[in-house]
């Protein structure tokens, strides 16, 4: 807590001297502890200017989401106020299942690099040091597990609004777990959970964003993008960071109070998906036909040649025109 006031304060004086006394007497430590906190923020990357007479100056933060950055943006009550912020693991939904349950519900997990950040049935998350946001979040909702599939919608719109908010960028909802901006992907959402028959103990809630990278491996290039490519401008990590998080548990109170029905219209709203043909796979079954709907299960309906309809609950539907379906 000392640390995130010390740094709020020398915010508050960008490029100005505070004297080690004012901290002192702001914060109700030693002139030692100061200089300790001061030399510890360094180290965390912060360039602060120490003069023996006038003080400590702020010239420039680090470009890291850790709770002190991202804090004063964070307007939540509960999601996040348990924040853990990593250097590099795995995966963030792995470390997160490992301490979900004895985490306080609404724990979050961040991560700078993930060395094995995972998609949907085992494939690849590629997150590349400081130029994404890889985030997992854990929830100990009163859900049956079925409804709970019904988060990643949640957690979609979150997205998807949050882009809008903070860089006026339209993005769509592949369904049921991808972003997409201009045909190309820029964040994916891994649910999962650990449950009984008809509660669930915990779920992760795990987004994947593209914010600052330039560049994708080969194997990507032609379907995957970033905020920076799409804006051509470096994107500030800490505040879309927070309204993710605020927009999270927008959504997640309006999901638990009013039902899936508001969740579904925002999907439907910026869906890329509805109206379009599409290509299912889902287990053995393979099919064509053209996405009609997202039903109140949040499954996706699909009317195939002969006019009948068939739902789809999850599986991996490919939309004509986007992420080289042709
Ligand atoms: C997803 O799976 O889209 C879910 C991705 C979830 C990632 C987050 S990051 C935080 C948390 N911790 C984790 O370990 N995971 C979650 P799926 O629909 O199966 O899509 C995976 C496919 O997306 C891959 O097979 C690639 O084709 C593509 N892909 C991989 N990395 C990408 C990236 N950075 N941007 C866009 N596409 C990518």
């Amino acid at each position: 807590m000392i640390k995130e006031n010390i740094i709020k304060i020398l915010k508050e004086n960008k490029n100005k001297f505070v004297s080690g006394q004012q901290l002192c007497n702001k914060l109700n430590i030693s002139r030692t502890a100061v200089w300790k906190y001061i030399n510890e923020l360094k180290n965390n990357g912060y360039m602060i200017e120490s003069q023996h007479k006038s003080g400590y100056m702020l010239i420039n933060e680090p470009d890291i989401i850790d709770y002190i950055e991202i804090s004063p943006f964070l307007k939540t009550d509960f999601i996040g106020k348990n924040y853990i912020h990593l250097e590099s693991i795995s995966s963030t939904n792995d470390y997160a299942k490992e301490i979900a349950s004895k985490a306080e519900n609404g724990t979050i997990v961040v991560s700078e690099e993930q060395t094995s950040g995972r998609g949907r049935l085992g494939r690849k998350w590629v997150s590349e040091k400081g130029q994404g946001l890889w985030m997992s979040i854990i929830l100990k909702p009163e859900l049956t597990p079925q409804s709970s599939v019904k988060l990643t919608q949640v957690a979609a719109v979150s997205v998807v609004n949050a882009i809008i908010e903070t860089i006026e960028l339209n993005a769509s909802i592949k369904w049921p777990n991808d972003i997409i901006i201009n045909g190309k992907k820029i964040c994916g959402i891994l649910t999962e959970m650990n449950a009984e028959l008809d509660r669930v103990n915990y779920v992760i809630v795990g987004i994947g964003l593209n914010v600052n990278m330039n560049k994708f491996p080969d194997d990507l290039k032609d379907k995957a993008t970033s905020l920076f490519i799409e804006t051509g401008k470096k994107i500030d990590r800490k505040k879309l960071t927070a309204s993710i998080i605020n927009n999270f548990e927008k959504y997640y109170y309006i999901f638990l109070k009013e039902g899936f029905e508001p969740i579904r219209i925002s999907c439907l709203k910026h869906s890329v998906t509805i109206g379009s043909e599409v290509r299912v796979i889902s287990g053995k079954n393979e099919f064509n036909g053209k996405a009609v709907d997202i039903d109140n299960d949040g499954n996706l309906i699909i009317e195939i040649g002969d006019g009948s309809r068939k739902a789809v609950m999850s599986g991996d539907v490919s939309v004509r025109g986007i992420l080289g379906y042709v």
